[in-house]
């Protein structure tokens, strides 16, 4: 049995992770310090749904399937929290089983400040962002050298890293000619948020550790994700996903989604040709299985772009429009004065081919796929506070 660490467990993307590798035999450790809970409860944020607390639901999953989630509630900003997941001196918060302590053979790290617009809400939160994501990334990195440089960590980075350049988008590196000598650097990145810019530092940091400590690592560089059913969310109600739908920790589609079922004007920014990857989170979670099936080599930074179709704001709302329409909602679209700076019309190609080749069987954005998302969401309507879609944020 791997023992697989997901540490930010408790989030949108974390949570099902686990359920994915717990379900398929994987001996599965969840860390997480709630502190998107907390920062969504500070700033009066409701999700769609209550989310249970992360012993709740590992109970629960643990009584329909038998499988055993371990979960540790703890900061890992705290370089000795980091270390004892590698040492055997686990404090677990709540455990069913008695396994024996291994050493984990995998580390997802999806434990960051996520959202772009909190980052740039003021200089507390933009510290925030800087001191919580690249602290955890330094202790992890500290915590593989020294205890377990065999561990494959697999690291969420973002397709925002490299903002939109007027050149195709390679995944990662970029071989560059220069005065008749060639070398092969990381891709040029130039983030949009504090938050992106967080994500670039902590790939210098992850690449630092590759070429000098010889790690292995596997950065993805995620597109915004939408949907919020996996196979296993599916079993129960009481296995939901936190699914944000207002400013701060919504992401385009699921927000617009929620618009459209609430009769609320979907707010594309500006003038909505900003191009994007986008990805269903059911594909998030093939590519960290696929990931942790063919793990990098010692001293590889492999980096994958983890999207699987490309959208302009325009083209989304417009799909959202076209299937909410068919569900007699009469969706309508609002251009609103867009209040991040990032260019409204722009060249973007990128590759997106590594991890189809090592399997990834991708679920394009059809109408059943978009009308399943909307049948989900239409059962909380109730619950969509329209207050939430604009907070006021200006970059
Ligand atoms: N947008 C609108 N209207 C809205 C919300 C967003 O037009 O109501 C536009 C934004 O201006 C942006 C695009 O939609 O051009 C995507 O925005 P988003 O909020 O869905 O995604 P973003 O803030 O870029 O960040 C999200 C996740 C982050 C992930 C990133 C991938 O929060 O964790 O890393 O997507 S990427 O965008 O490729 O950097």
């Amino acid at each position: 049995m791997e023992h697989v660490l997901i540490l930010g467990g408790d989030g949108y993307l974390g949570w099902p992770t686990a359920l994915r590798l717990s379900n398929l035999g994987y001996n599965v450790t969840i860390v997480d310090n709630y502190s998107r809970r907390e920062l969504c409860s500070s700033l009066k944020i409701h999700p769609l749904y209550p989310i249970p607390d992360l012993i709740e639901r590992s109970k629960s999953w643990f009584s329909l399937t038998g499988n055993d989630i371990k979960v540790l509630i703890s900061d890992l900003s705290d370089y000795s929290v980091v270390e004892s997941l590698f040492c055997g001196s686990v404090p677990y918060t709540w455990q069913n089983s008695n396994l024996k302590f291994s050493i984990p053979s995998s580390v997802i790290h999806y434990a960051e400040q996520p959202s772009a617009p909190y980052s740039v809400k003021n200089a507390q939160a933009s510290l925030f962002t800087l001191v919580n994501n690249l602290s955890v990334t330094n202790n992890i990195l500290w915590a593989i050298k020294s205890h377990s440089p065999d561990t494959h960590l697999i690291k969420l980075g973002t397709m925002g890293e490299y903002g939109t350049p007027n050149i195709d988008i390679e995944e990662g590196w970029l071989d560059i000619s220069h005065k008749g000598r060639s070398d092969r650097f990381l891709f040029p990145r130039q983030a949009g948020s504090i938050y992106h810019t967080s994500k670039i530092m902590d790939t210098d940091l992850i690449w630092y550790a590759v070429r000098v400590w010889k790690l292995k690592v596997t950065d993805l560089m995620q597109g915004p994700v939408y949907g919020l059913l996996t196979d296993e969310i599916k079993l129960d109600p009481s296995l939901k996903t936190i699914f944000n739908y207002d400013e701060i920790f919504g992401t385009v589609f699921n927000r617009f989604i929620v618009q459209a079922v609430c009769h609320h004007p979907l707010t594309v920014y500006g003038e909505g040709g900003q191009t994007r990857g986008y990805l269903n989170l059911k594909d998030t979670l093939q590519c960290v299985l696929k990931s942790i099936q063919t793990p990098a080599s010692s001293g590889e930074l492999r980096i994958f772009n983890q999207i699987v179709e490309t959208f302009s704001v325009n083209d989304i709302a417009g799909l959202v429009k076209s299937v909410g329409d068919s569900r007699g909602l009469d969706v309508k679209i609002n251009k609103i004065p867009n209040p991040r700076v990032e260019a409204e019309s722009h060249y973007y190609n990128p590759s997106y081919q590594g991890l189809l080749d090592i399997g990834l069987e991708p679920t394009f954005l059809t109408t059943d796929v978009l009308s399943e998302i909307f049948d989900e969401v239409d059962c909380y309507r109730d619950n969509i506070l329209s207050s939430q879609f604009i907070q006021g944020i200006k970059w």
